[in-house]
């Protein structure tokens, strides 16, 4: 008999088929628990779990005496609490590697579009504002040539290191947990303690994820470190960033303008202040949102479950020490 597996997020014709070729699968909407209670023994039996953006703790761990594991169509697994799964050997399983280039290539888009007012002038031409020639009211700033400054040095912050300096002659500085090699020789990419990298960056781009050390790593005394001149980007997790402090920093002129693909709440609030102020580019965490990655990624993720209940863990997995 195929063991059972839950599928809590949509996929396509083909690789819900794969799926089905190895496992029972069980569709489910999310993992709130009244839709636990409603399939409350296909989850007591359910051996894995596929799907993303839903949380998986300890009260929902208690429903699923039988997982072994699960699969999470993202890199970021900050919605598990990997110590629960830890104690009860639980595989968890991630897409590192598909998405990289699309969310270096989103954050690019933001540097770009924080920098050179993209979103607001264009939102100005079809709002019929394009009268005559323009003048400084439509100006940005360069983005060739200026310091870009990468928190945490991962697959993204070297593919965004590889755009910015090639593409756009920047030179790179970078603070990460240690130094990264490839970065140096590649990019000529210099390490600096946190406080160095805010002073002397033009872009302050942030890509790390969410745990409780980088929990608001950033917030009021790091934006006042920032020059007055620096576009912020954020495209790893919302939480990182004091939200409160950032709004202050953009209202107050601390910093020039920011790029965001995530907040602390998503969605963000429609009446944040984030989104009426005109130098902050806002997006809705759309960092690996094409057609050709998601598909990628959701692949990835059918795989990473096949593979992790055959008890193959060589790669994609959070936590294969538990096998040992
Ligand atoms: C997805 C992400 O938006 O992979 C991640 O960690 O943040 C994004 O690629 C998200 O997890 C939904 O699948």
């Amino acid at each position: 008999m195929k063991p059972s597996i839950i599928l809590y997020k949509a996929l396509p014709d083909d690789l819900l088929q794969r799926l089905q070729d190895h496992f029972n699968v069980t569709r489910v909407e999310n993992l709130k628990p009244e839709t636990v209670q409603q399939h409350a023994e296909v989850f007591a039996s359910a051996q894995g779990l596929l799907g993303s953006s839903e949380t998986v703790d300890s009260a929902l761990l208690e429903k699923m005496p039988a997982l072994r594991a699960t699969s999470t169509i993202s890199v970021g697994y900050d919605n598990f609490d990997v110590d629960a799964l830890n104690a009860r050997k639980i595989l968890l399983m991630h897409t590192p590697t598909v998405l990289t280039e699309t969310v270096a290539d989103t954050m690019m888009a933001l540097v770009l579009s924080s920098a050179r007012r993209v979103v607001e002038v264009a939102e100005r031409v079809k709002a019929g504002e394009w009268k005559s020639g323009i003048g400084a009211d439509w100006f940005g700033i360069d983005v060739h040539h200026k310091t870009m400054g990468i928190i945490g040095m991962g697959r993204i912050g070297l593919a965004l290191a590889q755009r910015a300096h090639f593409g756009f002659g920047m030179p790179i500085l970078y603070n990460a947990r240690r130094h990264h090699a490839e970065a140096e020789e590649r990019f000529q990419a210099r390490y600096c303690d946190l406080d160095t990298l805010l002073k002397e960056s033009d872009f302050v781009c942030l890509v790390l994820p969410l745990t409780e050390e980088t929990h608001h790593l950033i917030g009021k005394k790091q934006f006042e470190l920032m020059k007055k001149s620096a576009i912020f980007i954020n495209a790893g997790r919302g939480p990182v960033v004091d939200e409160a402090a950032l709004i202050e920093a953009l209202q107050s002129g601390e910093i020039h303008a920011a790029g965001l693909d995530v907040f602390e709440k998503e969605p963000v609030a429609v009446d944040s202040p984030l989104l009426s102020l005109p130098n902050v580019v806002a997006l809705p965490h759309i960092g690996s949102a094409t057609h050709e990655t998601r598909y990628n990624m959701a692949a990835c993720a059918v795989d990473n479950l096949i593979d992790a209940l055959n008890g193959k863990v060589e790669k994609n997995c959070v936590n294969p020490q538990i096998l040992r």
